[in-house]
């Protein structure tokens, strides 16, 4: 049974950063109520009314991956050690987004899998790549002559097709008979430990556990035989799956991750009820801070136009009132405003200058990378706020 227990209000969507305030522009703009239940039977936490992906994954998706080096690094890493360790042949990446993943095999062991035509036709240049949704349509044109899958790798992709029994059913077809899916998405635990509320959002249909993974794979004739914890994305993890009847025996790992999220209950709907109190409590006390930053004169931006500063942004009902703007590294957000508050975009060149007294981390996952780079702001005094585990000025 599913039993909702956060409401985070009316959302835009969280990719849907506007070209221009015109009123045409603004009568365009598609709110919908963001909630999150968690279900008792098979603990999957998931919002409660997912959008149609075809609104979501265009041919003007935002995000690419590889804007930061952290996750350029991360992606260089995975791929290797699947490399050694599993020998695979035939590799396909489902959400390959502008290649990050891919580049680092030889193009005749790939096949990339991308919805957004935008970024599809980035990888199309080197990769067989499917400007295609994930389906079990799709996996047949693809496997229906060729040979199945070794690997199948899937980053902050599996996390957000709301179909999840077509989704494994189609992976299960395509995988070969030893063949191994890995999936990754930022986990559960980090984000009730962390309070990191902003991790939903319309794409983020689900937030994985273990729990729950180990529930899906069981019921698709798969099995979750280990899982690592990674620091990507404020805490992810990455799963390690094979067919139900394959030699791949639960590892220690494993069965630890799953004892480390019944001890912080995650298979326990009070968990989660408790969770919702603490985030209305974070919305307050940011508000507060910003509002006394700005009796102060201060002035306030924030660092990294993320599609998880869309729900702080509207949760919290914060806007131009607080920030002057938001910068960000990537070229197609620059010049555009983000989803329902309409702040600013702009180059962290023009933005991110010797005016700014405080900047609210947006891209709170990559706090290390972005702290290593900025020295100069905090030399001249420049503060950092964040609001993840809780709101603190750096
Ligand atoms: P970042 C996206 O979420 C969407 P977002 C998606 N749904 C998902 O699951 C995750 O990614 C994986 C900028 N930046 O990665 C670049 C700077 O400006 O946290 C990015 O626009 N300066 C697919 O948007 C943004 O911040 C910097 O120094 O929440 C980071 O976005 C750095 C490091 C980043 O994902």
């Amino acid at each position: 049974m599913k039993k909702k227990f956060l409401n985070l209000g009316k959302q835009p969507l969280a990719n849907s950063f506007l070209p221009s305030l015109s009123n045409k522009t603004l009568r365009k703009e598609y709110f919908y109520n963001l909630s999150v239940a968690f279900d008792t039977q098979n603990y999957l936490v998931s919002i409660t009314n997912p959008v149609n992906p075809k609104k979501q994954y265009t041919d003007k998706y935002a995000h690419r991956a590889s804007e930061s080096k952290t996750m350029r690094n991360a992606f260089k890493n995975i791929a290797q050690k699947l490399k050694k360790k599993f020998k695979p042949k035939v590799v396909m990446e489902i959400g390959s987004n502008d290649g990050v993943f891919v580049k680092n095999f030889p193009a005749k062991n790939i096949i990339a899998v991308e919805p957004c035509k935008n970024l599809a036709n980035i990888t199309k240049r080197k990769f067989k790549t499917y400007p295609n949704f994930w389906n079990k349509n799709l996996a047949k044109k693809i496997f229906k002559k060729s040979k199945k899958a070794d690997l199948i790798f899937s980053a902050n992709t599996i996390s957000h097709i709301p179909n999840l029994k077509e989704t494994f059913q189609a992976i299960e077809y395509s995988l070969s008979l030893k063949g191994i899916l890995v999936i990754e998405d930022p986990s559960l635990k980090s984000v009730i430990k962390t309070n990191s509320y902003d991790q939903f959002y319309d794409e983020h249909v689900y937030v994985f556990s273990a729990l729950a993974i180990e529930n899906i794979a069981n019921k698709y004739g798969l099995k979750l035989f280990d899982v690592q914890e990674t620091s990507t994305h404020g805490g992810s993890l990455r799963y390690f799956i094979a067919r139900k009847d394959s030699k791949f025996k639960k590892t220690n790992r494993l069965k630890k991750s799953i004892q480390k999220e019944k001890q912080v209950g995650l298979n326990k709907f009070s968990t989660f009820l408790k969770f919702s109190k603490r985030v209305q409590i974070s919305k307050k006390k940011l508000i507060k801070l910003l509002i006394k930053l700005k009796s102060q004169k201060k002035k306030i931006i924030s660092y990294g136009a993320t599609y998880k500063s869309t729900t702080v942004f509207n949760y919290c009902n914060i806007g131009t009132k607080f920030f002057d703007y938001v910068t960000d590294t990537t070229s197609n957000k620059q010049g555009k405003y983000t989803p329902g508050k309409h702040i600013p975009i702009v180059a962290p060149e023009i933005g991110f200058n010797e005016t700014v007294d405080y900047a609210f981390l947006g891209a709170w996952n990559f706090k290390k990378e972005i702290m290593g780079k900025e020295g100069k702001f905090l030399k001249r005094g420049g503060k950092f706020i964040t609001h993840v585990p809780n709101i603190r000025i750096l």
